[in-house]
């Protein structure tokens, strides 16, 4: 048994990640302000093995005592404004969460010189920005086009430099386009696919930006769970950077399709201009990830099938 800190836990990727954590016998401590995250994420997890803090990341004082009293063995960095357009319209206050958060965490191990096991950073694939290569290396160019990839960029780069200056065994992840159970649809810039689960839903009209033909590297969350583990618990991925994905790219007009299939129902699609910023193609190298003996589980149509076969379950508790 390990005792884990997840900040962001009560969101999409944390919740999914605390429920596995804490099937495997570990504590787990989470600290979310609720500000993305719901409570009614954290349901299905047994309460005696989790300790939940509505605190916000930056309340410094409040993450620097709660990391020296708990002692934690793993610390897991999910906790950010997780919404590109909320960056651009609220640069500088976002920048204190989704960056300087993450250097009080690292600053203070180093201070307090904290034994832990592995301090994991989420980033995401958002660094690349709209650099035409592909598939995206981890060494690929770097050309972040907001505050949000800035900040991801910057945070990874400060758990490197701390990891070896500091000797804190430190990893980041870049993160691609993550879908699955308890995804929030409720924002225009929420993950397509949530967006189409709830239309596939409540019969609301799906708005399409563009052809349909622009491609994607869609992630379900269980793969993005075993990377996280498997990250967490090699030492040797450590001071680096790791794509994770499926390595498979597939059109928005393909994975719809897919859905459709998987509910057995039809999407009411209407098309409008390309969204203002959007990138055409985007996949992953993932060779790194894969030499570490990570191997992807789920295509687009197991995962959609998964996916849609949890939303039934819900339905029917
Ligand atoms: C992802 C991130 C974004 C940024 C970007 C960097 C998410 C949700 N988005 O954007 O924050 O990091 O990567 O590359 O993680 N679409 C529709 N209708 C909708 C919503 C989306 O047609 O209602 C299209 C959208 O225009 C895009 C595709 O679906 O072409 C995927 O959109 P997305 O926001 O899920 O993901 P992405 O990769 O564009």
């Amino acid at each position: 048994m390990s005792k884990y800190l997840v900040t962001g836990g009560a969101g999409f990727i944390g919740s999914n990640l605390v429920e596995r954590l804490v099937e495997d016998g570990n504590d787990v401590v989470i600290v979310d302000d609720l500000s993305m995250g719901k409570i009614e994420n954290l349901d299905c997890i047994p309460k005696e093995h989790v300790t939940f803090y509505k605190r916000s990341i930056t309340d410094f004082g409040f993450m620097s005592r709660l990391l020296i009293t708990e002692k934690f063995d793993y610390i897991v960095l999910l906790g950010a404004v997780a919404s590109v357009a909320d960056s651009v319209d609220r640069p500088a206050e976002t920048h204190s969460i989704n960056q300087e958060a993450n250097i009080n965490v690292y600053e203070t191990i180093r201070k307090h010189a904290l034994r832990v096991k592995k301090v994991l950073f989420a980033s995401s694939a958002a660094v690349y920005g709209d650099d035409p290569v592909l598939p995206k290396k981890e060494t690929s160019n770097i050309v972040p086009l907001t505050p949000y990839a800035i900040d991801k960029f910057s945070s990874e780069r400060y758990a490197i430099v701390y990891g070896k200056l500091y000797d804190i065994p430190t990893v980041c992840t870049r993160f691609f386009n993550v879908y699955g159970p308890r995804q929030n649809p409720e924002s225009p810039y929420s993950g397509v696919l949530s967006i189409v689960q709830s239309c596939l839903k409540t019969g609301k009209t799906f708005k399409l930006f563009g052809d349909g033909e622009q491609t994607r590297d869609f992630t379900y969350i269980d793969d993005v769970i075993d990377a996280l583990l498997l990250l967490l618990s090699t030492p040797e991925a450590k001071w680096d950077v790791y794509n994770v994905a499926t390595g498979k790219q597939t059109s928005l007009n393909d994975v719809i399709k897919s859905f459709e299939e998987a509910t057995d129902k039809k999407l009411d699609v209407v098309h409008a201009e390309t969204r203002k910023g959007d990138i055409k193609d985007s996949f992953a190298d993932v060779t790194k990830l894969r030499s570490l003996g990570y191997v992807a589980k789920y295509d687009v149509k197991h995962g959609l099938n998964k996916y849609v076969k949890y939303n039934r379950k819900l339905k029917n508790d």
